[in-house]
């Protein structure tokens, strides 16, 4: 059964007009490698450990600005989400079809939240804390590219013609702000595109995105924003001592107009700044040390990198199946081609590099997990191939290999082809990051023994599901399994309400 919303009653949970405070029991584990009578051992100790979370349940009225608006992914989001707020329908070769989110963790996926009378009972993920409503969302931006929105919408070729008939409209009059543009951090094939460029120093373009995002703050009336980086994959940044892996030098580094600083660095630095939160969809590492530690020392959410939307999702559930059922996966190769600007883009050595980067870590975390199947140090051979083929546009085709040792030497190779439109897959992930990144900005902690509650870290593992390759704290695993993913955030968010994570035991019928 299916219901709309729910109410937790519990003494561990109190609601107030503008808040939901709940105690929770975090049950977990200690684990000590000891000399116990001349043999090292490893015990274990469950522990249990007493947290309070605050929710603010007063959801405030959300800007989104997207650096990269009007790309494929940027027009797409747009679309979508004003087709739901008008419960736009149009006419296909096949039925009339609805506006829908399907796609979106917050907005099409569901929980349990309990059973009755032997039957299971199922709610929208959303109900489990106040979110704000897609419709409600005021869209702004910057693109390097000066088209409208509803043109933008055109170009992509993504949507039913007749859809963006009905959408032009509300569409015409969105114009991206001018963007920071750096050829070299792009494919040389970008720069036609480029006509609506922020001019000046580096100094003066961190300026002009603050500038921007007040301007924008006063003019829409929005209480918060997130921007969320959707523009071309850049190359990666090198890394260098005195030049970025501070903050005193990356600032230094802004001041002195060196060339190493990318564009999307300098958009995040601008939103740490602003303390406004800032999500890389990309897979370059925009997150230099020096940035990351900037984020910390304001206590500014960043998250990254790189949408997590086809391939790789299913990778990081194939691999998890494979490894957890103890079969073991020796060669994954994942080819794709599409036709868009983004497959453009990626035809440059420099740029596919990062995403083969992003695309290539994410079985690392299954892999470790068992030591039974893999040596230390052993992995699969991983191999991930991108080709620009124009004629296909926006409709990715992906294939991959994966080639398992089964019981006894004997081999297993699944094969998968997918083709989809590429941005209907992002386009509710940057929904569902922004949705989730405002949300996490709500909550506060505290640990028994903590003095003061306090927000997460500002490098928000929380969005971790919804990325290729998860940006996490210094020092913290990263966890790459989609289950593992979707429980976290799904188990904190049923803390806040003061619900027991999900333990799948059913004991109630057994
Ligand atoms: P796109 O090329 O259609 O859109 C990117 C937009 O960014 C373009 O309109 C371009 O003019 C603009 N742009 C480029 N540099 C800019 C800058 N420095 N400042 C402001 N605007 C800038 O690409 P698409 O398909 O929308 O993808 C966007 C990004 O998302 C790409 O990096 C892609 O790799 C990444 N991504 C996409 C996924 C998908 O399923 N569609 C999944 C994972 C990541
Ligand atoms: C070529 O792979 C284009 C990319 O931007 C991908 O579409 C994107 O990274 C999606 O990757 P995945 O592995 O999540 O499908």
């Amino acid at each position: 059964m299916f219901i709309d919303s729910f109410k937790v009653e519990s003494p561990n949970v109190k609601y107030t007009h503008d808040e939901i405070h709940s105690v929770y029991n975090y049950e977990t584990t200690e684990l000590l490698h000891e000399n116990r009578s001349g043999t090292y051992q490893w015990i274990v100790k469950p522990k249990s450990v007493q947290y309070e979370f605050k929710t603010d349940i007063r959801v405030p009225k959300l800007g989104m600005m997207l650096v990269g608006w009007g790309g494929n992914n940027g027009s797409t989001l747009t679309a979508g989400i004003i087709a739901n707020r008008e419960g736009i329908s149009w006419a296909t070769k096949d039925k009339v079809q609805q506006a829908n989110y399907f796609g979106s963790l917050t907005q099409a996926s569901s929980i349990r939240v309990g059973s009755i009378d032997g039957e299971e009972i199922y709610a929208p993920f959303k109900s489990l804390l106040p979110m704000v409503n897609p419709d409600d969302i005021v869209f702004g931006g910057w693109d390097i590219s000066d088209m409208n929105l509803a043109d933008a919408m055109a170009r992509s070729k993504v949507l039913d013609i007749d859809l963006q008939k009905q959408l032009r409209p509300y569409m015409e009059s969105m114009v991206p702000l001018p963007g920071i543009f750096d050829p070299d951090f792009v494919a040389a094939n970008q720069t036609s595109r480029a006509n609506n460029v922020i001019k000046g120093t580096k100094k003066e373009q961190v300026q002009q995105i603050i500038k921007d995002i007040r301007e924008f703050k006063e003019k829409s009336k929005v209480d918060r924003v997130v921007v969320l980086w959707t523009a071309n994959t850049e190359r990666y940044s090198n890394v260098i001592v005195g030049l970025n892996d501070t903050i005193e030098n990356l600032m230094a580094s802004v001041d002195k107009n060196e060339s190493e600083i990318s564009p999307s660095t300098l958009y995040a630095i601008a939103c740490v700044l602003e303390n406004v939160p800032f999500i890389n969809g990309s897979p370059q590492n925009t997150f230099v040390p020096g940035l990351i530690d900037l984020a910390i020392h304001r206590n500014s959410l960043i998250g990254g990198d790189d949408f997590k939307s086809g391939q790789t999702k299913m990778k990081s559930v194939l691999v998890d199946f494979l490894v957890g059922a103890g079969i073991k996966p020796t060669s994954i190769v994942s080819y794709n081609h599409l036709g868009n600007n983004d497959g453009m883009n990626l035809s440059a050595p420099q740029t596919f590099r990062s995403k083969e980067i992003s695309k290539s870590n994410v079985v690392d975390d299954m892999v470790s997990s068992n030591g039974i199947l893999f040596e230390p140090g052993e992995h699969p051979d991983h191999v991930v191939v991108i080709k620009y083929v124009p004629y296909v546009g926006d409709s990715k085709r992906a294939m991959d290999e994966y080639t398992s040792e089964i019981f006894m030497g004997g081999k297993s190779t699944i094969v998968l082809h997918n083709t989809c439109e590429d941005s209907l897959l992002a386009a509710p992930i940057i929904l569902d990051l922004v949705l989730l990144a405002e949300l996490s900005t709500r909550i506060q902690f505290k640990a028994e023994g903590e003095g003061k509650f306090h927000s997460f870290h500002p490098v928000a593992t929380i969005l971790s599901y919804l990325t290729k390759a998860p940006l996490v704290p210094p020092g913290t695993p990263v966890v790459n399994a989609l289950s593992k993913q979707r429980a976290m955030l799904e188990n904190i968010m049923r803390a806040c309400v003061g619900l027991a994570p999900e333990n799948n035991m059913i004991l109630e019928y057994k």
